[in-house]
Formats: structure tokens, C-alpha cells, sequence
């Protein structure tokens, strides 16, 4: 818990001061972007004296929040920071020079900022000032923090995860587990985690709120609606633009551009083919880090999409939600028939947890 003070005994302090820069910088899950989560915190002959986070970008960073937080405390402290200081302007004026200021003896960095602007300058910087630095405290969980924000950062382009459900004996399925898009569901905390996220018009016809992260205070991603072939069954509804959050729909109809979605302000991109390149290019341009595929609903609206994002290594990671049902294939299944799958394709770091009924499996495709 946050009350936590000390590290215990018998464990390396710096990986335990880490461990809890982490757990502070996920108090911000959601709103950073294009900013990563960082935690601080400032600790003094064993004693944790200040600490913090990066709320927000355009917000001050982790660092002056701990370092505020500890006052004249943080002289001769150790500040623990999960990501490397940065020593730029940006929209904030750099870190290294708060804790030059500050007078800290030392500070342990989890990682290395991948971004080109700060890239092991921070450290220099620290250094250069007489302070000691040590690099690489518990790397792994800083770098799992910051997939999308890392993924961006080295590629320009932004992380893009796939989401579907299956039954037990592995067919495709269009629906969600019950109760999972509920506060502590999986896919309510999901959703919180992403820029935007894909999703079928063919959700039209439930309720559009939904899927809504359900976690309070909440981010809601932007939605991003493929609209196929306008046909009555899936027409833009009058009032989507109640929904939280923006909403844009992709569509390869001229005839989708009705009057009222027009009045209701709802951007409209319209394409010959809708494609996953062409998604991920407007995210870019629109600085949206991490994008969701979601798999359901008009589930072969999809399919177009899933084959090209496989076949060009564009899907990073994967969740699949696995239902407890046992039931025959209603549709062809689009996760089956790219070409790319003939050599079968690397996953990794595999992991599961329970969510109500469900499992959900998660996992990296290695390219
Ligand atoms: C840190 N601590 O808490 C964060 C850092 O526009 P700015 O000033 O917010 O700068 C954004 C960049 O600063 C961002 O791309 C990343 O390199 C770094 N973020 N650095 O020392 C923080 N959020
Ligand atoms: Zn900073």
C-alpha cells in the first residue's frame, strides 16, 4: 500500500524503491499519453521522505512532485525515478536540473528514456553534476509500463493490440464474457489503457456507451468505428454523440457521411479501402500512442484488417478472452487464414488471469 515507508528486510532496496515508483506511476494509467508513466520517489536514511508521479503530459513530471513532496528533505537523498530524468524543455523544463538543485547525493533510474531527445543525456547530465547515477533497476517492469509509450518512441508508430474471445474449444466468438466490462473486469481496465480503440458499427445496435471503461475517473479511449457497406441494420444512429469520448468512423462509403452525423460533428474518414495501415497512419498524425483492435460484433468486418495487421507485423500484442462456452463456428474465422500464418508466427510471454467467468490469456508476437 501507499502507507509503505521502508523497504523490508532481506530484499535490494533499490529494486523495492523501483517496484514502488512503478506503483505509483500506474495512479496515472491513462492519461499520460503521449507521455510515459513515471514514478519518483526521494529516500533518506531509509525513509521515504518524497514521492510522486507524472499525472498528465503538459503537467510537471514525476521528479518535481516527489522532489516538492520532500522539500529540503531531498538534500543528500537518493531520488528512485522508474524512467530516466530528462534534461529538455518541453512542455516542462528538464528534471536533471530540479535534482541538480535539489542537491540529491544520488539517483537510481529504472530504464532509459527511449526518446531520442533525452537517450542516456539525463544521465550524463546527472553525472557531469557530481551526482552518482545507477542505470537499470528492475528494467523489465519499467519497460512493461511503457510498452506503448517505448513502441512509439523507437518506430513512430503507434502499439497496436489485438483483443477477441474464443470459446473453450477455440472458435471465434463475437461477444464478451459477462461481467467483465464491469469496474475491475478485465476489459474495463483494458480499455483505460489505450488511446483508442476499433471497433465494429455493428455495435450500433447495443449500446454505444459500451464499451465504457467502467474504473472511476477513468480514461475513455477515442473510438474508432469501421463502418462497412451502410445497410439499415447498422445505420450511424442519430444520437451517438452522447458517447464519452470522440468518435470517428472509417468508412469505404461516400454514402455514410449522413446529414446527421455531419450535425453532430463526428469526423468522418472515408476511404476506398479501409485499411489498418490507414487507421494507424490518422493515429499517428492525431499523436494517439496505443490502439486496440476489438474483435467483435460483426466479427468479418474484421477480417481484411486482422490479415493485414499479421501479415505486415503490425499487431504487437494480443489478449484473448476465453469464454466458458463449447459451441460449433458460425463464421469464417479471420485469425485462421492469413498467409503469413503458413510459417505459424512467435508468440511469447505468455501470461493468464481470471476475470469473472473468463480467462484471458495474454501475449507478445515476436517478429
Ligand atoms: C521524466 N519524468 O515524469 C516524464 C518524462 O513535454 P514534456 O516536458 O512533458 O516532456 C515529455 C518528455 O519527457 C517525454 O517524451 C519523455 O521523454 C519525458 N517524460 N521524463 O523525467 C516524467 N513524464
Ligand atoms: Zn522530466
Amino acid at each position: 500500500s501507499l502507507k509503505v515507508r521502508c523497504a523490508s528486510n532481506g530484499e535490494s532496496d533499490d529494486g523495492f524503491y523501483i517496484r514502488r515508483c512503478v506503483e505509483l506511476a500506474r495512479k496515472a494509467i491513462g492519461f499520460t499519453s503521449p507521455n510515459p508513466l513515471v514514478g519518483c520517489v526521494i529516500v533518506k536514511d531509509g525513509k521515504v521522505v518524497g514521492q510522486g508521479f507524472h499525472p498528465k503530459a503538459g503537467q510537471p513530471h514525476g521528479e518535481v512532485f516527489a522532489l516538492r513532496d520532500a522539500g529540503d528533505l531531498a538534500e543528500n537523498a537518493t531520488a528512485y525515478v522508474s524512467l530516466e530524468p530528462c534534461n529538455h524543455f518541453g512542455r516542462t523544463p528538464p528534471c536533471t536540473e530540479a535534482l541538480i538543485k535539489a542537491k540529491v547525493k544520488k539517483v537510481v533510474v529504472g530504464m532509459v528514456d527511449p526518446n531520442p531527445i533525452v537517450a542516456s543525456k539525463g544521465v550524463d547530465r546527472l553525472r557531469d553534476a557530481g551526482i552518482e547515477v545507477v542505470v537499470g533497476v528492475e528494467e523489465e517492469l519499467c519497460k512493461s509500463l511503457n510498452e506503448a509509450y517505448i513502441h512509439c518512441m523507437l518506430t513512430g508508430r503507434p502499439f497496436l493490440t489485438l483483443r477477441y474471445s474464443l470459446s473453450v474449444n477455440g472458435n471465434l466468438l463475437d461477444i464478451l464474457g459477462n461481467g467483465v466490462t464491469n469496474c475491475g473486469g478485465y476489459y474495463s481496465k483494458l480499455l483505460q489503457e489505450y488511446d483508442a480503440v476499433i471497433l465494429s458499427s455493428s455495435l450500433f445496435n447495443e449500446n454505444l456507451l459500451l464499451p465504457a471503461s467502467q474504473e472511476s475517473g477513468a480514461n475513455q479511449p477515442i473510438r474508432i468505428i469501421i463502418h462497412k457497406d451502410p445497410s439499415p441494420s447498422n445505420k450511424i444512429p442519430p444520437d451517438l454523440n452522447l458517447v464519452i469520448r470522440k468518435v470517428i468512423i472509417f468508412t469505404n462509403s461516400k454514402t455514410a457521411t449522413a446529414p446527421e452525423v455531419a450535425q453532430q460533428g463526428i469526423e468522418t474518414v472515408a476511404l476506398d479501402q479501409i485499411s489498418l495501415d490507414a487507421i494507424l497512419d490518422y493515429c499517428n498524425r492525431q499523436g494517439l500512442c496505443s490502439v486496440l483492435l476489438d474483435i467483435r460484433g460483426s466479427i468479418s468486418e474484421f477480417e481484411e484488417l486482422v490479415k493485414e495487421g499479421i501479415n505486415n507485423n503490425y499487431i504487437n500484442k494480443f489478449v484473448t478472452e476465453i469464454l466458458p462456452v463449447w459451441n460449433g463456428c458460425g463464421e469464417p474465422d479471420p485469425l485462421q487464414t492469413s498467409k503469413r500464418l503458413e510459417q505459424g508466427v512467435k508468440v511469447e510471454n505468455l501470461q493468464s488471469k481470471a476475470s469473472n467467468q473468463s480467462v484471458v490469456v495474454e501475449g507478445y508476437f515476436k517478429f
